[in-house]
């Protein structure tokens, strides 16, 4: 068993805006998680941070003629709105380039070294000559040697798949400038993570909660042999320093400083509330979950955990990493470049939050396959799931409650077999529910609370109460006292996936508080009071997802 979870959620680069794509694959269902577990009384934390260091977002600092530094805070303030506005509740949104981040980073570079598990080794690099600067893999292009296609990256031909060492492509140039680039020698840090060959199969092997799909994938990595990994950049490079005498003022990869900025957040968060981070990291009671896209799994199945082992300092190892695939957009990729995208923004000019969550929770299997957002899905999406049976479900019980009894809970007679399979199929699909969750299957999950109020309304169909209340009136306040129950149940399971109008639903019945308890143990009991209903949702028009597309065609 486990006392606490912590979650994390890839950190978002910090120049962009992270778009409803990002937040299907890891953002969203990270938060649903958080909030899961924070319903259920664990301690929990849900730690993000904007990634900050690197080429590509120095360059655009240049490009956009600003400093780097002020560049990155304007992306981290922007980042932390678009969450903010989907209210996805990080317990901390925080930086990499912190102090915290620079103490944690070189602490595992010292220990990394002093474990041999880092060395030198002298390597040759592209140096531009006219801009002055080193230049990494995708900064030089040139022509491919093998099968000769022009304007490949000098590290990887997309045409025939080569991949090539530095010096390998033919007619080289800077890709910033054009101009052709020099090589230069240069001592670099390597991290040894062949060494970890062996350590990482067993923990691949024996971990149960990682998923199988991914696994195999990086095991056949391992067999067909693991490089080890250059952490190093040159000085004009923008990231932390190497603490080594040796170093020269050389530079951090971001790549190695990014997944501590996990840990760096944490810090940050118990500096704040007087918290122990080495309890979130080390004590073997605590889960930590990290969520990722698909394209960052060797990252985050291979190079962090080697990372974390190598340092000795007694760090956990994840628990589990939920990876997701890609959203496409009408079967598209989404291209931020091409104008073929959803902003955060733009979707929140037409719908609320919640019909973003709710149909992205759909279109998220736990799975590496890409899925798609569809308009016409999205309006069925809601207009069937969440208008027509949850919606509808709630708002017929709660208003045949105000109506026939001034909104006073009424007192059951004896249940019949139908109630009694009710009521019992609720609590076994709460176990489920539950249990499916805890796996990370989020999606099942909201469809099987769906199902729920879907027998809700059959029942309702069955019993007819508004017949009822004419010639039975007992069976009348049976079928509203058991369905109010449901509705209860769906309130509280709803609170993860679409928080603001689930906090509407538990305001109507008129409940607050210890709701995980309320949802396994407790009814609302005869004569509770609610309050007057209005409806919650409210449908899609076809005018407003034709409003939508337009949008998307002007950017076109
Ligand atoms: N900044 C974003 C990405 O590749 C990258 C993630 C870092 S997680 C430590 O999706
Ligand atoms: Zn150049």
């Amino acid at each position: 068993m486990f006392k606490r979870v912590l979650i994390t959620a890839a950190l978002p680069y910090a120049n962009g805006t992270p778009h409803l794509g990002h937040m299907k694959s890891t953002y969203l269902p990270a938060d649903i998680l958080a909030r899961f577990y924070k319903l259920k009384g664990v301690k929990t934390l849900y730690v993000c941070a904007t990634d900050e260091h690197g080429t590509p977002i120095q360059l655009a600092a240049e490009e956009a003629g600003e400093d780097v530094e002020e560049f990155v805070k304007k992306y981290h303030e922007l980042g932390e709105k678009i969450f903010k506005s989907l209210n996805i509740e990080f317990d901390i949104f925080y930086r990499t380039h912190s102090p915290e981040n620079k103490e944690l980073t070189q602490m595992f570079l010292k220990s990394l070294r002093e474990n041999d598990y880092i060395y030198e080794k002298t390597v040759e690099l592209y140096y531009c000559p006219a801009c002055q600067r080193y230049l990494p893999d995708r900064y030089v292009k040139g022509t491919c040697p093998k099968c000769g296609a022009e304007d490949q990256y000098s590290d990887y031909c997309e045409k025939c798949g080569t991949t090539f060492e530095v010096g390998e492509i033919l007619e080289p140039k800077c890709a910033i400038c054009g101009s052709t680039p020099i090589l230069k020698k240069s001592l670099h840090f390597i991290f040894k993570l062949s060494a970890f060959s062996n350590f990482l199969e067993e923990w691949l092997k024996n971990n149960k909660e990682l998923q199988p799909q991914v696994v195999n994938y990086v095991l056949k990595w391992i067999e067909e042999g693991l490089k080890d990994w250059d952490i190093t950049r040159e000085k004009d490079y923008w990231g932390f320093e190497l603490p080594y005498e040796d170093a020269e003022g050389k530079r951090v990869y971001v790549w190695f400083d990014a997944p501590i900025g996990y840990i760096a957040s944490t810090v940050k968060w118990c500096k704040d509330h007087g918290d122990d981070w080495e309890k979130w990291w080390k004590d073997s009671e605590t889960k930590i979950i990290h969520h990722i896209g698909k394209d960052i799994i060797y990252h985050h199945y291979l190079f962090w955990p080697a990372m974390l082992k190598g340092t000795n300092l007694g760090f956990n190892l994840p628990s589990a990493i939920p990876t997701r695939g890609f959203l496409t957009l009408e079967k598209r990729k989404f291209s931020k470049s091409r104008q073929w995208y959803i902003s955060v923004e733009d979707f929140l000019k037409y719908f609320p939050a919640d019909y973003a969550r709710f149909y992205l929770t759909l279109a998220s299997p736990l799975s590496l396959a890409d899925t798609d957002w569809s308009w016409s899905e999205f309006k069925e999406k809601i207009n069937n799931d969440l208008v027509g049976t949850i919606g509808n479900f709630i708002h017929r019980v709660l208003t045949l409650i105000y109506r026939y009894f001034q909104g006073k809970v009424p007192e059951p007679s004896e249940y019949n077999e139908e109630e009694k399979r009710l009521i019992n199929h609720i609590k076994r699909e709460v176990e489920r529910i539950e249990k499916l969750m805890e796996t990370y299957r989020l999606k099942l999950a909201l469809e099987a609370i769906i199902n729920l109020a879907r027998e809700g309304n059959k029942y309702l169909n069955l019993k007819e109460p508004w017949k009822a209340i004419k010639i039975n009136e007992e069976d009348a306040k049976t079928t509203l006292y058991v369905a109010i129950q449901l509705v209860k149940v769906i309130a509280i399971l709803l609170i993860p996936f679409i928080p603001e109008s689930a906090k509407k639903i538990l305001n109507y019945l008129n409940i607050e508080g210890r709701y995980w308890d309320y949802l396994k143990k407790a009814d609302i009991s005869p004569n509770h009071l609610i309050k007057k209903p209005d409806p919650v949702f409210r449908k899609v028009s076809d005018r407003e997802i034709e409003d939508v597309r337009r949008l998307l065609k002007l950017k076109k």
